[in-house]
């Protein structure tokens, strides 16, 4: 009597005896099951549907080890390499997969992501100051949820005292941070002067440069007061904000390219910009700027129209609580350069008229980068009190806008 062997019987137990071997499990039945059903899942994965009963491993087992990062992968037997797409249904925190964008900004670091994350435990009391540290931070603002739970879970707190050098021009850099309190000085030196060229007053953050473009810490900056750090290292840093910025240049170049006031501007100018820009939508009659208030942010309308309102007391001298319409900015306009321009408290409000989507820089990135627009924007304040003149009247009677 001849007895016919199914083809792939044999390697079929052979992958089972050797995994029951290596791993030596209490109950032979419920290791089998897990077994097959990981090997099925594993040949429905082949891309070519030509799967062979060759055995998974089962070193991936996230409720027996750690992950390695390689686990998961086909084997049992030597040419493993037909199996390379297997992953196990099980993730954990350390294997699962990041969400990449299809375009790779910089494609030496892609295999940062097999790196294990970075976590730094926090209680609830440190989350909850941490979240509200970060909730303005335009550099965050195009994450999505789960790029943001994993920079919030790999920031860690720093405390500063007063005169604290937290970054030194020239440095490597190694951290980036966000502000939860406290004075901190930026100090430039230059040809063999160092000078004060401006001050974060509370919130913020600094150190993206050095991280962003591998470059020296282009400034140096000192605690003038205690205050609180919140620290993002630079390899998570560089693998979410940088990748995430590759996408943004994509989802913005058009955009920024047809910007009027940015024309003048070299590309890679323009790139940078958008680098530090953070996208805010505002619901329709949501203040955007608060006339009176302190300044510390700069606006391109990308969608949408916002109106400038000003109080009629600023002209007129009476009835203070009475705001005006001055004027509207429409997709590719810019609004808020006045304060940052002047040093001096917003001129006016700003509403949303609609749904709106601006771009918004900070005040640094406005210093740093728009430079060579200043000029425009000078010529184009000069213009306001002409614009006024013209609009209410050489009285500046606002009493009756409409005429
Ligand atoms: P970093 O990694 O180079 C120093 O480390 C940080 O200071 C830098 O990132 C920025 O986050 C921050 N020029 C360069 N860096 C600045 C500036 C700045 N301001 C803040 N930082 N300028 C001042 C603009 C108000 C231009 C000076 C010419
Ligand atoms: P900001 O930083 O002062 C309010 O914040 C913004 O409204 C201001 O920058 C400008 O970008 C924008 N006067 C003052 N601010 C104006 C005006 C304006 N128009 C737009 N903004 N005008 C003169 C009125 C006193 C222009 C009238 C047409």
């Amino acid at each position: 009597m001849s007895i016919e062997i199914p083809p792939g019987l044999t390697e079929l137990l052979q992958g089972y005896t050797v995994e029951v071997l290596r791993h030596r499990p209490p109950d032979l039945l419920d290791f089998a099951v897990e077994y097959f059903c990981r090997l099925r899942d594993a040949r429905e994965r082949e891309p070519r549907g030509e799967a062979r009963a060759k055995g998974v491993n089962f070193d991936g087992e996230p409720m027996q080890t750690e992950s390695n990062g390689e686990e998961g992968r086909a084997g049992g037997d030597e040419d493993d390499d037909e199996d390379e797409d297997f992953e196990p249904p099980v993730i954990n925190r350390f294997n699962r997969r990041v969400s990449v964008c299809a375009e790779a900004f910089n494609p030496d670091e892609e295999d940062e992501d097999t790196e294990p994350r970075v976590v730094h435990p926090k209680t609830d009391e440190q989350r909850c100051r941490l979240q509200e540290a970060c909730k303005d931070i335009l550099l965050f603002k195009n994450l999505d949820q789960e790029q943001l739970s994993q920079v919030l879970d790999a920031m860690f707190e720093r405390k500063v005292q007063p005169q604290e050098h937290v970054i030194d021009q020239g440095d490597d850099g190694d951290n980036f941070y966000v502000i939860e309190r406290g004075l901190y000085d930026i100090f430039v030196a230059r040809d063999g002067q160092t000078r004060c060229v401006g001050r974060y007053d509370n919130h913020g953050s600094f150190g993206e440069l050095a991280l962003m473009y591998n470059t020296p810490r282009a400034a140096t900056i000192i605690a003038t007061t205690e205050g609180a750090l919140w620290g993002l290292d630079r390899v998570t840093f560089r693998r979410i904000i940088l990748k995430n910025n590759a996408k943004k240049r994509k989802t913005y170049e058009l955009f920024i390219e047809s910007v009027p006031l940015l024309k003048s501007l070299e590309v890679s100018e323009r790139m940078k910009i958008v680098d530090v820009i953070g996208e805010k939508t505002y619901r329709d009659g949501e203040r955007i700027i608060s006339q009176g208030d302190k300044a510390d942010s700069f606006y391109i309308v990308e969608s949408g129209e916002v109106k400038i309102l000003i109080k009629s007391k600023t002209v007129t001298g009476k009835d203070a609580n009475q705001e005006v319409e001055i004027a509207r900015c429409q997709k590719g306009q810019y609004f808020g350069e006045l304060a940052l321009v002047t040093n001096k408290p917003r001129a006016a409000s700003a509403y949303a008229v609609g749904e709106v989507k601006c771009l918004v820089m900070d005040i640094q990135a406005f210093e740093r980068l728009l430079g060579p627009c200043m000029d425009i924007m000078k010529r184009n304040i000069t213009h306001y009190e002409e614009q006024l003149v013209a609009l209410f009247g050489s009285s500046m009677d606002l009493t009756n806008p409409g005429n």
